[in-house]
């Protein structure tokens, strides 16, 4: 063999070891997937027996059978692939195919979802369902796209409510100087600033270790988390503000999605709201569980007045107009319009 033919050969050996080497091959063939089913990596923050965690489950179910098998969906919880901000991104990046995270640290991205953080704007579940699956919540999914994303509709994580382990938290005097952690969002953390709280923005991955630590002093999010996550081993005090409702977003990567032939896309528009359906009705139930398993497991709950509310409400509006006027009033009318009309049909 004369040189110029080795050194033919020796390109080709190398390139193919590049090949493998590469991320998105690497994981085809590392997963004893056949060489037809496409990969499709799906990340959650939180844990496999949350409600999050369980639609997730489901939803593999029913697109594995709906595509016999073309399809593949390999799901990791617990924030295994980073918190909602990176997953978000690795979609972006097509480095992972789909995540599912709260709407709020997408404020960044798509700042019109900072409507939904709004404190005290939801009466109960099925206003926001209403909202979220009607013009309002439509249109802010048509926003996703020029961020290399594409919004299957909305799952839900609940509404929040406040733990900590110094004292009870009733009244607007309760939260001062109180840390607490938020979720990376400017409404949240000019809410509690207004409530006189000391907001400490971080992702969930660091929370149970700054409660640990006293870093914080409390957190707040629904019961199903707190109750999955444990933070009753951390926290004493459980007080049900129920202060904001907070929605999951479910996310695909547009570089993904793009390359998809459009039975592959229906499989998955259909699993994810099928699946959808089913993780809100366990939430309500795993919410409405949690509570009683954390009485049991120790932690002190209490519940503000109404007066007690009322008072943090108009602590808060200050914000709501402030962030009103930055989101856009029409996006804001167009909302409570929605509301109103909910409202009225209740
Ligand atoms: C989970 C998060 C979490 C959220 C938070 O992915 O960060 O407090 O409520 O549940 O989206």
């Amino acid at each position: 063999m004369n040189q110029s033919s080795k050194k033919g050969v020796l390109v080709l050996i190398l390139s193919a070891l590049l090949l493998l080497a590469s991320p998105g091959c690497g994981t085809a063939v590392s997963s004893q997937a056949t060489e037809q089913s496409r990969i499709i990596r799906a990340g959650v923050g939180l844990k496999e027996d949350h409600p999050q965690g369980m639609g997730l489950a489901l939803f593999k179910e029913i697109v594995e059978q709906k595509s016999e098998g073309r399809l593949q969906v390999d799901p990791y919880y617990s924030g295994q692939l980073g918190d909602d901000l990176r997953m978000t991104t690795a979609l972006q990046a097509g480095t992972m195919e789909i995540t599912i995270p709260s709407t709020s640290p997408l404020v960044g991205m798509v700042p019109e979802y900072g409507i939904f953080d709004f404190p005290f704007l939801f009466r109960d579940e099925g206003e926001a369902d209403a909202v979220l699956d009607g013009p309002v919540g439509q249109e802010l999914l048509k926003k996703l796209p020029e961020h290399g994303l594409v919004g299957l509709g909305y799952w839900e994580n609940g509404f929040r409510n406040l733990t900590n382990d110094q004292h009870p938290v009733n009244a607007v005097e309760d939260f001062r100087g109180l840390k607490i952690r938020t979720m990376q969002n400017e409404v949240h953390i000019d809410a509690f600033k207004a409530l006189g709280a000391n907001p400490s923005p971080m992702p969930l991955s660091e929370l149970f270790s700054a409660m640990e630590t006293g870093v914080v002093d409390g957190q707040e999010n629904p019961l199903a988390t707190i109750e999955t996550n444990k933070y009753d081993e951390v926290q004493k005090h459980l007080s049900l503000t129920e202060h904001v409702y907070t929605p999951f977003v479910f996310l695909v990567s547009k570089k993904f999605w793009d390359e998809l032939p459009s039975a592959d896309r229906n499989i998955i528009r259909d699993a994810a709201r099928q699946a959808g359906l089913y993780q809100r009705e366990e939430n309500r139930k795993a919410n409405r569980d949690a509570l009683a398993r954390l009485e049991e497991r120790g932690m002190k709950v209490n519940r503000p007045s109404t007066a007690e509310r009322e008072g943090m409400e108009e602590k808060v509006r200050t914000v709501i107009e402030r962030y009103t006027q930055k989101y856009g009033d029409q996006l804001v009318e167009e909302m409570m319009q929605e509301l109103e009309k909910t409202r009225r049909n209740h």
